[in-house]
């Protein structure tokens, strides 16, 4: 794919800034599951933090297509701190600038481009996951406040964000339609994240657990229309699914690259081990599907970047670009051989953060839920 010259000079920016400031870190954000602090002060000055959003509000209009280009640049180096990148512009702010008023937009969306204010994205909770609809957090009108009661799990950027976008029960009797979604600052009096995740990979994308009780916000905090999260969700992990794709891409393509570079070093039986036919066979394998992830996730991000529909393609995206890089990060790892299962080879680290891509953000199964559903509507 030929890409415009503006992407070419972004997608350059992204790949310089993560050679210099990301891929000397990855190993050790990694070992200590640190948020890396310093790092992420560095990636706010890049403002890829809200670089989709309109300049009016200090973003850079990127279109979607060149932010995805971004999060795959990113993740080739470490897929943590590309989460730190899309789960701010996609999942948080993203459902933000669609929908959110003027006001609201005014006082937090500039601080994401301007400041590069983290928010979080908090949906999911002990008995809301896949069953999204299944929030048990409820937000009750009590004079000019809402008053916010339950907890939320698994949640990117917990503690590190200033900004919340909180899924809650207004009105359990309307189901999909009662759930409405809330801007909640933190800290504020109430809410508290007692417990964070030691998690398999993507370590340094601090997760964690969110607990409201009687948390007060301003009326004016409902985001969109009363009865509408359910709606901002679902768009909102739309767009987020394609960065997952991208991540996923980024991924295997690392791993794809390590698994060139060792396979012709290394040599066995007298010769490199890319001469054998069982290798090569397998680096095809590798090149191929990689390459068919990667026109499904343009694909999906390029319809969104035109305002076309793109649920389908998103889930389409997502299910198969986060199998590809599983199977070609455990490809990869196969190729170093024992290297491989050790620290001192990236492709160790490559293998853990894969899982999480086949998990969060609809696991492969919703994906496919969500597909067939948009197959079968058809006439
Ligand atoms: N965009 C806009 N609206 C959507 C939508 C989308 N992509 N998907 C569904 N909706 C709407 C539907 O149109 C329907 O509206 P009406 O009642 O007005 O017709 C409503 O939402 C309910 O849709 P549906 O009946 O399909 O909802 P379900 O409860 O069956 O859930 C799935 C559908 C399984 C797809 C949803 O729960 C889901 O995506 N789950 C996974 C959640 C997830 O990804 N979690 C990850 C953690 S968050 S990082």
């Amino acid at each position: 794919m030929k890409l415009t010259k503006e992407q070419e000079i972004i997608v350059k920016l992204a790949k310089d800034f993560s050679l210099r400031e990301v891929e000397p870190l990855a190993a050790e954000i990694d070992e200590t599951g640190e948020y890396p602090d310093e790092l992420v002060q560095k990636l706010k000055d890049t403002g890829f933090l809200g670089c989709i959003f309109p300049k009016k509000y200090g973003g850079f209009d990127t279109d979607y297509l060149t932010y995805a280009m971004i999060v795959e640049e990113v993740s080739k180096y470490d897929v943590a701190t590309s989460m730190i990148i899309s789960g701010n512009c996609s999942l948080s702010a993203g459902p933000l600038a669609k929908f959110g008023n003027e006001q609201q937009k005014e006082k937090y969306l500039t601080k994401v481009c301007n400041e590069g204010m983290i928010m979080g994205f908090a949906l999911t909770e002990p008995g809301a996951g896949s069953d999204a609809a299944g929030v048990q957090t409820t937000a009750v009108l009590d004079g000019d406040e809402w008053v916010i009661n339950g907890n939320k799990i698994f949640i990117s950027s917990a503690g590190i964000a200033d900004l919340y976008i909180v899924m809650a029960s207004t009105d359990k009797s309307k189901g999909t339609h009662g759930i409405s979604a809330f801007l909640v600052e933190y800290p504020l009096p109430g809410f508290t994240i007692p417990n964070f995740e030691n998690k398999m990979g993507i370590r340094g994308s601090h997760t964690g657990e969110l607990v409201f009780q009687n948390v007060r916000i301003p009326k004016e905090n409902l985001l969109g229309k009363l009865g509408q999260g359910f709606q901002i969700s679902m768009q909102a992990l739309d767009g987020g699914r394609i960065t997952v794709a991208a991540s996923s891409v980024g991924l295997a393509q690392r791993a794809l690259d390590e698994a060139v570079k060792y396979s012709k070093d290394r040599a066995q039986f007298g010769k490199p081990i890319s001469k054998n036919q069982g290798i090569s066979f397998m680096l095809a394998e590798m090149e191929t599907k990689l390459a068919a992830a990667r026109l499904l996730t343009y694909d999906a991000a390029a319809k969104k970047a035109a305002g076309e529909p793109h649920s389908h393609e998103a889930a389409m995206a997502k299910y198969f670009a986060s199998e590809v890089a599983n199977f070609v990060a455990d490809k990869a790892v196969q190729i170093h051989g024992g290297y491989g299962y050790t620290k001192d080879y990236v492709v160790e680290r490559l293998y853990r953060d894969a899982k999480i891509l086949e998990i969060y953000e609809g696991t492969t199964e919703i994906q496919k839920i969500v597909i067939a559903g948009h197959v079968l509507k058809r006439k």
